[in-house]
Order: C-alpha cells, then structure tokens, then sequence
C-alpha cells in the first residue's frame, strides 16, 4: 500500500469526521528515522511508534529523570514541552521498578498489537559480547568498541545464574538499569559497585551515532530492533526474579508500577504524525537529551 493512501487511511481511522489539518501531507513529512534502515522495526511498527509519539514519551521518560543531571540547553527544551523535574531520579530508590515496569508495559502492548512480529521482542538469549558478533556487532563509536567490560561480564553472569539473590524488583532494576546513584549532596554520584548499569552499558555497546535510529537515542530508538533485543533480555530476566522469588502479580506496589506505566502510554495521541510534528520535529530536542548514553 503507497505511504500518501496509508495516511490518509489512518486520517480517516483515527481522526473520524474532523478534518485532518494534514490532509495532502504524506506521512513521509512525520517520519523521523530511516524505515529503511536493516536495523528498523517493520513499517507498521515503525509507524505506530510515530503515531502514538512513543519517541516522544520515551525521551520525556528517561529526561525527567535526569533532571538534576542535565546541562543547561537540555533543562531549556524540556521546559518549553512542558516537562518537569520527575521526583524519583534515575538511580533513586523506586526508579528500579518503574524501570522495568515501564519497558514490561511497553512490550506487553508491542506483542499484543503485533502479534504477528511477537518474536521480535522476545530479546537475545544472552547478550552478545564479542565485537564481532555477526548478528550484534558492536557500535562504530570507540566508546562502543574493544573488549567487552569485564565488570558487565559480571553483572550479565549474577543475572543469568544468580538472580534470586536480588532483595527485591527496585533492587534488580537499579542494578540493571544504571551507574547513578544521586544523593542529596551529588546528583551526579554513582554506584560503588562497578557491575551496575549493563543496561545503559549495553545502549552505549551498540549505539551508532551515525544511524537516524540509533540506539543511543531514545527520542529514535524504540524504532531499532536492537532496542527490543536489549529489552526483551532484560524483561525475561525480571519475569526469571519474580518466578524465583514466588512474587504474586497482584503485590500492590507492582500493580501500582504497571498501572502508572500503562496510564502514560494509553494517551492517544491523534493523526498519524501530528504529536511528532509538534514536539520532536518542530522543535528537535538538543544533543545533551538525544546523546545521553554517549556519556555513561
Ligand atoms: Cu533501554
């Protein structure tokens, strides 16, 4: 099916009898990232991604959570789209479950919607951990290249084969996730144990800088198989945790995780491409926000 007939399909589908304000317009004006690309999810993802502004929603997330860290453009940007300072910071206590919950939610509606494609989710067995690796080779950058980091080597071995001894979801998601550790003196302190953030890590890895969805970016990156092979590891790691540790899915405080996290990502968002015109490619988000990887 041609991209204008599709957009005007959509149009149609989502806008009802209101007049489409980009009617005439191909969605090929919305598109940020190359769906071309051989790392790109398949188009109908791909477009869903633009059409419910989940680039958007991904890089307010992580943003907002990295207030205290963020330089001074960065701050700027957020402010004018009407983002604030998120309480929990990234590496504060309770941003490790709102961490995996959020990722968990995200996936649970990919499979569901795309079930076709569920697959794609299910995420690597085991990262990989050669360069070379012919289906993951790492990043381009020097900061992706040369041995993998001894220490993640670790922290990929406790997750495999030692995850019960986690105390609890918040704990293994801190773990995962990050390096940061803010305190009320230093926002920008981190974790003494050198194992922590494979997550962010494993972004840096396989970044490109030069892709137009590239993993590193997380306005772009829930476009890029290589996101989900990430994430859908992780997900089946956390399901692991809970399985070990007899946790029940009707625990209060996980079902108030997975709620906040499905309420954010329910907001339906309009025609195809209209949030994105409006916050990503109307007023491109600086470097220090799209980047921020590149520095961990
Ligand atoms: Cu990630």
């Amino acid at each position: 099916m041609s991209r204008p007939f599709l957009s005007l399909l959509s149009a149609v589908l989502l806008a009802g009898c209101v007049a489409d304000p980009d009617a005439g317009r191909t969605s090929d004006d919305f598109i940020v990232g190359n769906p071309d690309d051989p790392n790109a999810m398949p188009r109908e993802i791909f477009d869903f991604v633009d059409q419910q502004d989940w680039g958007a929603h991904h890089l307010e997330w992580h943003t907002v959570r990295q207030w205290d860290r963020l330089p001074a453009d960065g701050q700027e940007w957020a402010r004018r789209q009407n983002w604030g300072r998120a309480q929990i910071q990234e590496g504060a206590k309770g941003n490790g479950l709102e961490f995996l919950a959020m990722h968990r939610v995200m996936i649970r509606m990919m499979r569901e919607r795309f079930s076709a494609h569920a697959e794609l989710f299910d995420g690597w067995k085991t990262p990989p951990v050669d360069c070379a690796d012919r289906s993951d080779p790492c990043g381009p950058d020097p900061r992706s290249q040369g041995d993998f980091n001894p220490d993640k080597l670790e922290a990929i071995k406790k997750l495999e084969e030692d995850i019960g001894s986690f105390k609890d979801d918040d704990a293994l998601g801190l773990y995962i996730e990050t390096t940061a550790r803010p305190t009320v003196i230093d926002p920008r302190a981190a974790a003494p144990d050198k194992s922590a953030g494979v997550h962010n890590y494993l972004h840096v890895r396989f970044m490109d800088p030069n892709s137009s969805i590239d993993i590193g970016d997380p306005s772009v990156n829930l476009k890029n198989r290589g996101f989900w092979r990430i994430h859908g590891w992780l997900e089946a790691r956390w399901t692991e945790f809970r399985k070990i540790k007899n946790l029940s899915d009707e625990d209060p405080k996980y079902q108030a995780a997975i709620q906040k996290a499905e309420a954010m990502l329910a907001v339906k968002r309009g025609p195809v491409g209209a949030a994105m015109e409006s916050s990503l490619k109307k007023d491109p988000p600086p470097r220090s926000l799209t980047k921020f990887f590149e520095k961990e």
